[in-house]
């Protein structure tokens, strides 16, 4: 079951100007920051509140680290903004994606990739959900 949003990404110029913002003007000062080369970004996961299911709700800022990742194409095409959310499931998330599969929905992974703080995830094609790209997040720990 999708329990949660786990969080909103945003795509980024600049991740450290934009981490800055978001600490000054909301006072959201818990930044976990990593790189992830697979997805090809430094990002930044700002916690929001914790959630009653032991996950929390953060913000993903993304700085593209490669001119052929999908932030950097996202922000050559649209600009800084909103890139897509992500529900948080309390199961497995590859069963998680199989039963939306099931909707005629796009999975875009074969099987589940790393994801920030040691989470697994998968992402679901955004022209088959009006528009928003789509990640599924099982939390690093959860759902087993
Ligand atoms: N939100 C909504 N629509 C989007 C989109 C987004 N973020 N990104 C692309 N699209 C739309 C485009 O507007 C385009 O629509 P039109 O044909 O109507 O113009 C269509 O999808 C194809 O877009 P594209 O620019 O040609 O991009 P690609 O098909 O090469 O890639 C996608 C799109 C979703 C398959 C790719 O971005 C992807 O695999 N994303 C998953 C991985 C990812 O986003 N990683 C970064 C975040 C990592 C993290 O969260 O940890
Ligand atoms: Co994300």
């Amino acid at each position: 079951m999708l329990t949660r949003i786990d969080h909103i990404g945003i795509a980024c110029h600049d991740l450290d100007a934009t981490v800055d913002f978001y600490r000054r003007a909301y006072g959201f000062t818990d930044a976990h920051i990593e790189v992830n080369e697979e997805q090809g970004v430094r990002e930044a996961m700002l916690k929001i509140n914790d959630a009653g299911d032991g996950g929390a709700t953060y913000l993903q800022l993304l700085e593209p680290i490669r001119d052929d990742s999908p932030i950097a194409k996202f922000l050559a095409k649209n600009g800084e903004g909103v890139h897509h959310i992500a529900f948080g499931t309390d199961k497995d998330v590859q069963e998680e994606a199989d039963g939306i599969a099931e909707q005629g929905v796009r999975v875009l992974y074969d099987s589940p990739r790393r994801g920030s703080m040691g989470s697994r995830i998968t992402f679901l094609h955004p022209k088959d959900c009006h528009g928003v790209l789509t990640e599924l997040v099982q939390a690093a720990g959860q759902g087993h």
